[in-house]
């Protein structure tokens, strides 16, 4: 059953009821000030190796730290399946990919007749809206304002339709990260003032392919970004999704899409790389200014690449050296935006009543065991960053170690709405956590699935739990040469063995440790009537 409480101290009388309600007499003790607002930031395929306040091996990002820095930081984020589609409606629905139905990129569209976050914080007053990428290929549905590109799209000069053009995408001039930045703020000046918002401000950066504004094309050129310890792996001892899987460096990322040598794109040996039409796409995108931009940076670093004719291992440190720097380029623009957008709310006088989370869809592969994409449950790609400020519940400079996952975000927002969670929603607020105690009946189990394959990268089909400190994952979905289901197990020690090599799956002396696991496996499969396995 579904409960709407309303928000106790401000039943929606908007701002003014905020005020009214601080000044009465002063013999009351003072009321703390809910936070009406929230703003949902999330970027497609941020991963925490390149946040400072999670790792300062990379990049800086000052406006992301800041954030952290006022607020919490979650040090055990995590997604339930790592894939965006997936993500977001496990994000937006507070349900399990097998109880939201949107398995896959592949082949699914999100049933928006279900119940979500926005659509019950509508309900109770809120303005809702969406800026940037959604990706659940059904129109958006609980949002007073949405603004939204097509599936992943673009970084230059991308398309956006709006409820207003009904229906019909209109190419804007810029850069993406600065344009839905753009929409986000247009939203905020437009809103009725006298009501609470939800904003969501959904980034298409840092997707492939990784394409940075013109004025950071430059930035990091000189400095050599460390290979991670794990970039030579041999998948020795694992399952063989591992040594299957289509999003190695070396051998599945290509020169002209991926890595922007456009000199290569006629080339006979290129002519059949991974969308080359894709790169020609989204050159012939680019304003005559923007082109010229480009060339002047792109151009003499690849013919000096293309002169030099390297090989083996040189080519891929070459490979892992552009991938990264056109990775962090990106990055650099998203903390600008994210900075240029706070100070907004800073100028509105609305830093206090408002909550702002910033996350990614999932994680990333920054090079670990060979790889960029995600998919895997591996610890690179199944967390996510995670911060929020709200200065009214949050220690500033704090740090969670709770488990927590994306689909505890929609019982988050409801929470600081003071809206009750619907049953059928199975993440849990983390409101409990903002005070710096984790409550002794948190969760001590996640249960991750991923669905994608056969598809691009050829991630075989997994599922599994973790506990803070054993992962079990279990491949499936293959069949052998007699057509019997075949399946595959690993067991990790995240703490001998941060970096997933060596799996322990039937070794006797983690015989407990499995079946406990195998035994909380077959639980979450049962309570959450999971589909296949
Ligand atoms: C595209 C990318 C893939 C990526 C998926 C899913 N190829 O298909 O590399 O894994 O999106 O990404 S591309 O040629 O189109 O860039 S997700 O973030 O949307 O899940
Ligand atoms: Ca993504």
């Amino acid at each position: 059953m579904e409960k709407l409480q309303p928000n106790l101290f401000f039943p929606f009388a908007g701002v003014a009821a905020v005020a009214s309600f601080a000044s009465c007499s002063n013999k009351q003790k003072p009321v703390e000030q809910k936070p009406l607002n929230i703003v949902y930031i999330m970027t497609d395929d941020h991963t925490a190796q390149m946040m400072s306040c999670y790792d300062t091996r990379y990049m800086e990002t000052p406006n992301l730290d800041r954030i952290a820095a006022d607020g919490v930081r979650f040090t055990q984020s995590f997604v339930a399946n790592s894939l965006s589609g997936p993500s977001r409606a496990c994000m937006i629905t507070g349900k399990h990919s097998c109880a939201n139905k949107f398995y896959d990129n592949t082949t699914c569209v999100f049933d928006s007749s279900q119940q979500t976050f926005p659509k019950l914080l509508q309900k109770i007053g809120y303005q809702t809206a969406l800026v940037g990428k959604w990706h659940l290929e059904s129109l958006p549905s609980g949002f007073n304002y949405w603004e939204i590109v097509p599936g992943q799209g673009d970084y230059y000069n991308p398309e956006f339709k709006s409820k207003e053009s009904n229906g019909k995408y209109v190419k804007e001039e810029g850069y993406a990260t600065t344009l839905t930045t753009d929409h986000a703020i247009e939203f905020l000046e437009e809103r009725d003032k006298d009501k609470p918002f939800c904003l969501l401000v959904h980034h298409k950066a840092p997707h492939r392919n990784w394409m940075p504004d013109t004025k950071y094309m430059d930035l990091y050129e000189d400095v050599e970004f460390p290979y991670p310890d794990t970039f030579n792996d041999n998948y020795a001892t694992r399952c063989d999704a591992a040594r299957t899987q289509e999003m190695s460096i070396d051998k599945n990322m290509t020169l002209v899409y991926d890595l922007k040598v456009d000199e290569l794109k006629d080339k006979e040996a290129y002519k059949k790389e991974w969308n080359i039409d894709g790169w020609q796409a989204s050159l012939d995108r680019m304003t005559p200014e923007q082109r010229e931009a480009w060339i002047a940076s792109y151009k003499p670093r690849n013919e000096k690449f293309i002169n030099e004719n390297l090989k083996g291992e040189d080519l891929v440190k070459w490979k892992y050296q552009r991938y990264i720097k056109d990775y962090v380029r990106c990055i650099k623009s998203i903390d600008d935006e994210v900075g240029r957008l706070i100070a907004y709310l800073e100028k509105e006088g609305l830093m206090d009543n408002t909550v702002i989370v910033y996350t990614s869809d999932q994680g990333f592969y920054m090079g670990e065991h060979g790889w960029f994409d995600k998919r895997f449950m591996y610890e690179e790609s199944f967390r996510t960053p995670l911060i929020i400020r709200y200065p009214a519940k949050i220690k500033a400079g704090s740090e969670c170690t709770a488990l927590v996952q994306n689909i505890d975000y929609a019982p988050t927002y409801l929470d600081i709405a003071g809206i009750e969670k619907p049953d059928y929603m199975v993440g849990t607020s983390l409101v409990p956590l903002f005070g710096g105690e984790t409550p002794k009946d948190w969760r001590e189990y996640l249960y991750y699935h991923y669905y994608d394959y056969p598809a691009i990268h050829m991630v075989r089909r997994h599922d599994g739990v973790r506990d803070s400190r054993y992962k079990l994952i279990h491949f499936y979905g293959e069949k052998n040469e007699h057509n019997d289901a075949i399946s595959c197990n690993e067991l990790y020690d995240l703490q001998s063995d941060p970096n997933e090599l060596n799996n322990l799956y039937d070794n006797p002396e983690y015989a407990d440790i499995q079946t406990r696991l195998q035994a909380r496996l077959d639980k979450f499969r049962v309570d959450q009537k999971v589909d296949e396995y």
